[in-house]
């Protein structure tokens, strides 16, 4: 396995519910490397960029009306296996579905209100962090934990 970076971002019902910190700590206990944090309201050209693959699903004006409607939370991960292994601390895409234990399965209930976003493959986890963070907004460093997570 590879050391990967994945974009996660707590959406704006996240924010809104007041589950920021709650989101941020699973990612930290899990152990992966935070890289890049930052509140921002999203313009629209942005969401329409980062979701570009659904540009011509039936809900993609929802889902774009959705992710502008107030900030988000947005942050780069970082750790061995991070894209696969921070999708299953998310949970399946409808929260219905989602597993106990994951954070959809256990903090929300329609895939419309689905609070929180991760990458689905590490070209998209390089390609999301590129258009949310600009250089400089990325710290590289060594967390005093890493000989504790890894032998
Ligand atoms: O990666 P993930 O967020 O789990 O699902 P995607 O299939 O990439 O869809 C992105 C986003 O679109 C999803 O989190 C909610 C929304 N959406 C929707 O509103 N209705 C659907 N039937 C499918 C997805
Ligand atoms: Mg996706």
């Amino acid at each position: 396995l590879e050391v990967e970076q994945t974009y996660i971002m707590v959406k704006p019902d996240g924010v809104q519910r007041g589950l920021v910190g709650e989101i941020i700590s699973r990612f930290e206990k899990k152990g992966f490397k935070l890289t890049g944090l930052k509140l921002f309201q999203c313009p629209k050209e942005l969401a329409e960029e980062h979701y570009k693959d659904l540009q011509s699903k039936p809900f993609f004006p929802k889902l774009i009306q959705y992710i502008t409607s107030g900030p988000v939370v947005c942050m780069a991960w970082e750790g061995v296996g991070a894209v696969a292994s921070a999708r299953k601390l998310i949970g399946a895409t409808n929260p219905l579905q989602a597993e106990p234990g994951t954070i959809r399965g256990d903090l929300a209930v329609q895939t419309g209100r689905n609070v929180v976003h991760g990458s689905d493959s590490p070209e998209n986890g390089k390609r999301e962090i590129g258009l949310w963070f600009k250089e400089g907004e990325i710290c590289d460093w060594i967390p005093v934990q890493e000989p504790w997570l890894r032998e």
